[in-house]
């Protein structure tokens, strides 16, 4: 997989040349390039924000260098393979190109949809991927206006908080797709690509030795009885997402329930579906 990250500061990425990712870049399964965005700002400041429109604090990015970073990635590939006879250029604004010489762009944002497992598999499939980094308030409107207009684009949230910038969550994303693919973690069955991943917190685990300060292994765990153990885990499971994470059980297929999980769950007041998860005062909003 090619993975294309566009930022203002492209040393803030130099975590990806470590552990897994770091991995995966030297067994050349994954092609990751860093990009600093001033590479396309024409000015002698190589400026890349500009005051807001309507007012209000803070700086917007400008649009032109981030149109001319992507539209430069594209070309890049077009030339990157073989060497062209001549200079012509594909173009870009019509559908002559096919579909996979274009990168599935990315967009870290706050206003983006939930980056979740499920949305991690899916990219994993990708065979290219580029990630725009924002900075400031954010990049100009008609950056993605635009691009969407050649280009898949999905604005990704990792979650609700603000961050000062898209980089921390670029090197999240390629860290949670890397892992999915195909012989990087030498695709065990803990790893394998599922677009239907279980919405449910972990069980806890245990490791030597079996009584530490005065703290036991649970008996069960220490037990052989694999059918127990079974139980035991999605138990911990249910009863963690039920305490901790009840939103994910409206993420829960009641179909997937056995009547132990439905008694567990009942236990806190829940039902796995639509409308889990929710406070009474809430799910009367969320059934509007
Ligand atoms: C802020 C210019 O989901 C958490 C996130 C917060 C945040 C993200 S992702 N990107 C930006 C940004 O600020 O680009």
């Amino acid at each position: 997989m090619r993975v294309d990250v566009v930022t203002i500061f492209p040393e803030f990425l130099a975590p990806l040349t470590l552990s897994l990712p770091g991995k995966a870049r030297e067994s050349g399964l994954l092609d990751l390039r860093v990009h600093d965005l001033r590479e396309w700002t024409t000015d002698r400041h190589r400026s890349v924000d500009d005051t807001p429109y309507g007012g209000g604090a803070g700086m917007v990015m400008r649009p032109e260098p981030w149109t001319l970073a992507l539209q430069s990635l594209v070309r890049d590939d077009a030339q990157s393979n073989h060497q062209p006879e001549d200079d012509r250029q594909p173009d870009l604004e019509d559908d002559a190109a096919p579909a996979p010489l274009r990168p599935r762009l990315l967009v870290p944002s706050p206003a983006g949809i939930p980056f979740r497992q499920t949305v991690a598999a899916e990219l994993a499939r990708e065979p290219w991927l580029a990630i725009a980094c924002g900075r400031y308030e954010g990049i100009d409107q008609r950056v993605l206006d635009h691009a969407r207009s050649w280009l898949r684009v999905d604005e990704i949230s990792l979650g609700d908080y603000v961050i000062s910038g898209g980089e921390s969550a670029a090197i999240v994303i390629v860290e949670a797709v890397v892992r999915l693919l195909p012989g990087v973690l030498g695709n065990p069955e803990s790893v394998v690509q599922e677009s239907h991943v279980e919405p449910l917190l972990e069980h806890p685990v245990y490791t030597r030795p079996t009584s530490w300060r005065g703290r036991d292994v649970p008996a069960v765990l220490l037990s052989g009885h694999h059918g127990d153990i079974a139980r035991w885990r999605r138990e911990q499971s249910l009863r963690r997402t039920a305490e901790r994470r009840p939103d994910l059980l409206a993420l829960l297929d009641p179909a997937g329930c056995t009547d132990d999980d439905l008694r567990i769950l009942a236990g806190y007041g829940l039902t796995p579906g639509a409308g889990a998860g929710f406070h009474q005062a809430e799910r009367a909003v969320a059934d509007l």
